[in-house]
């Protein structure tokens, strides 16, 4: 079992049982977003836990070691060069000590559980890729987010995924799919994908009720959160962003984990950089949602 390092401040707050959220590394590290708006993404995100009242966790490996919760003066580590780390690479990267693993949806699940938190908020989960017959990818964040015990809370998945698929896999694996406010799975960028979502709900409450009376209490609840309305991207720019980067990934012979961070760079660049405001914006909502629901399971348990 993985025993991860939490900072001072997550601890007291497990410890008290006050409301915890986790976030990943990667979407902060320059495989998620580019230099300065990754500062802006972990400085925004951080902020909109904490006015809602919970306490943040970023997740990482620093020097080998796995933790739950950095401190400011290890930020600028966050936002460097990265070696991505999903939760199967997590052994590897304590063993031989690198520097900086960025956890992605997978490995931040896996040690926010450890650190016994229920909530994980991330911008875009991975899913099952469009090609997958011919390639196989399915993102290890969909068995991540169906077994461990966490709400994972999200933006949906980016459309350069097969997000039918997606929803299909998340049905066998027997994760509550739950839409907030909304009846639609969104797209990331934009907040319908033409797909509904099983269950509609309303409020915190709900969520924090649904996570109380799961039939097995050791899985995972999805929450999608649609992109707010303002800050939505036209979806023919994004579409035809989408289909150059696949393209260019095919071209070029890029597979595996290189696929995720190759699409992101190549959909930024393609929107002229018109993609990153929005993806800040629905990081930092996703964050406040995610704390409304840490707030409302901690006060559900008193
Ligand atoms: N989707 C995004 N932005 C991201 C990622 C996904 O919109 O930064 C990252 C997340 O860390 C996610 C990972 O867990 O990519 C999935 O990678 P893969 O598809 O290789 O499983
Ligand atoms: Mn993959």
């Amino acid at each position: 079992m993985i025993d991860p390092v939490l900072a001072p401040d997550v601890a007291a707050a497990i410890r008290a049982g006050h409301p915890v959220v986790a976030l990943e590394s990667t979407i902060f590290s320059h495989l998620g977003l580019p230099s300065p708006a990754n500062r802006e993404a972990l400085s925004r995100c951080l902020e909109a836990v904490e006015r809602r009242g919970a306490v943040p966790a970023v997740t990482a490996v620093l020097d080998g070691v796995p933790r739950v919760g950095v401190s400011e003066d290890e930020h600028d580590r966050i936002l460097g060069v990265a070696r991505k780390a999903a939760e199967r690479d997590l052994p590897v990267a304590m063993a031989q000590g690198w520097e900086f693993g960025a956890t992605t949806v997978s490995a931040a699940l896996a040690l926010a559980a450890a650190a016994g938190i229920s909530v994980f908020a991330t911008g875009g989960i991975g899913g099952v890729h469009r090609e997958v017959a011919a390639t196989g990818d399915v993102s290890a964040d969909l068995d991540a987010i169906a077994s461990h015990p966490m709400v994972t809370v999200c933006a949906g998945a980016k459309a350069f995924l097969d997000l039918s698929r997606t929803l299909e896999y998340l049905e066998t694996a027997g994760v509550p799919v739950l839409g907030w406010h909304h009846d639609d799975l969104p797209a990331f960028y934009t907040r319908s994908s033409g797909l509904r979502v099983p269950h509609r709900v309303e409020s915190a409450g709900e969520v924090a009720a649904v996570l109380a009376a799961r039939t097995r209490p050791e899985r995972g609840v999805l929450l999608t959160v649609p992109i707010p309305a303002d800050d939505e991207i036209d979806p023919t720019t994004i579409d035809s962003a989408l289909a150059e980067a696949l393209a260019d990934a095919a071209a070029e012979g890029i597979r595996g984990a290189a696929v995720t961070p190759f699409v992101l760079a190549r959909i930024s660049a393609a929107t002229g950089g018109d993609s990153v405001p929005a993806n800040l914006a629905l990081a930092e909502n996703n964050a406040a949602v995610a704390a409304e629901v840490a707030v409302a399971i901690s006060s559900a348990v008193r």
